[in-house]
């Protein structure tokens, strides 16, 4: 396979999924960054199909008001990831890589929603500090952002679950974790009961990255006709991508993401992906949007020399 070299941008301004204000702007912050030149200088057809647009009325008291459920922001982040799913849907019915720009990572709901309708058997990386597999019962939170790999899973409340076109998006085996390093209990156990291929921070400063992507995409070309990439610049140290809600020390420095990126434009493999958890207002000049960009550049065959 060679990647796709049709990119449709899709922005996923949403922030129903965690608390803290401005991811939201994420896409537009990305955009600021240069996504659409730096890809198109590297030879790619780029389409940006703006930012989807949902109902937003009296979303503000729904934070409170669906506490007790432990789903914060449920009918906002159900409605938004309906929205995407369509819009994500229609890219790939044309032909084209969808490349998500979030927003925080509940909208990988809608996003693996709309993807999974056209593979049998979509692989997903998740390259991210979190495992994303809480449901509202195991989740310390109730941030919906901390749940959508569960529920593409098809674990968690059925309507999100359900969100789009009926049952699992995603088989856990076709599922390969990297750079954990903030897991919550529940999380631990959803991993070890379903078998799901994981590579901590520890693994990775064993094995090396490269390795790992490696081992990942071996896991994963065997046994699926597609690879979507999720990556929550959270993955990465703190220290390179500062402008993020819900920061861990101990990530993956830039180069080893440069890397792991190199490796996944080799293997021609990669047919979708989320950029997610960019958030500007917490950012310092805009870094984190920029390494997004960079992230992005390496993943469409950016080269040193
Ligand atoms: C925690 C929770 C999370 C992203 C933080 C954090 C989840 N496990 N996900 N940042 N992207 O609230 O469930
Ligand atoms: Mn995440
Ligand atoms: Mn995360
Ligand atoms: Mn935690």
């Amino acid at each position: 396979m060679t990647q796709n070299r049709n990119v449709h941008i899709i922005g996923a301004a949403t922030s129903f999924g965690q608390p803290k204000l401005g991811v939201d702007l994420g896409p537009d912050a990305i955009r600021h960054a240069g996504i659409v030149k730096t890809l198109s200088e590297l030879g790619m057809s780029i389409t940006d199909r703006g930012n989807v647009s949902c109902e937003t009325d009296g979303i503000a008291s729904q934070y409170v008001n669906r506490k007790e459920s432990n789903l914060l922001n449920y009918n906002a982040v159900k409605s938004f990831n309906t929205s995407l799913a369509a819009e994500v849907d229609d890219a790939v019915a044309s032909g084209a890589f969808p490349l998500i720009l979030g927003g925080d990572h509940s909208l990988a709901i809608g996003s693996l929603a709309g993807i999974s309708k056209h593979y049998d058997n979509l692989g997903v990386i998740w390259y991210d500090a979190h495992g994303d597999l809480n449901d509202s019962r195991t989740s310390p939170t109730g941030n919906i952002h901390g749940m959508p790999l569960g529920i593409s899973c098809g674990f968690g409340d059925q309507d999100l679950v359900n969100l789009y076109n009926e049952g699992q998006k995603i088989k856990p085996e076709n599922v390969v974790l990297i750079g954990v390093r903030d897991l919550d209990e529940g999380e631990k156990k959803y991993i070890k009961e379903n078998g799901i291929l994981t590579f901590t921070m520890m693994d990775i400063r064993v094995k090396g990255i490269k390795a790992v992507v490696g081992e990942a995409i071996s896991h994963l070309s065997e046994r699926c006709d597609g690879i979507h990439l999720s990556l929550d610049v959270d993955g990465l140290d703190p220290l390179e991508t500062p402008g993020t809600g819900t920061p861990v020390p101990g990530g993956l420095s830039l180069s080893e993401t440069q890397l792991a990126m190199q490796v996944l434009n080799v293997s021609g493999q990669i047919t979708s992906m989320d950029l997610v958890e960019v958030n500007p207002l917490l950012d310092n000049k805009n870094m984190t949007a920029e390494k997004a960009v960079e992230i992005a550049a390496w993943l469409f065959g950016k080269k040193q020399l």
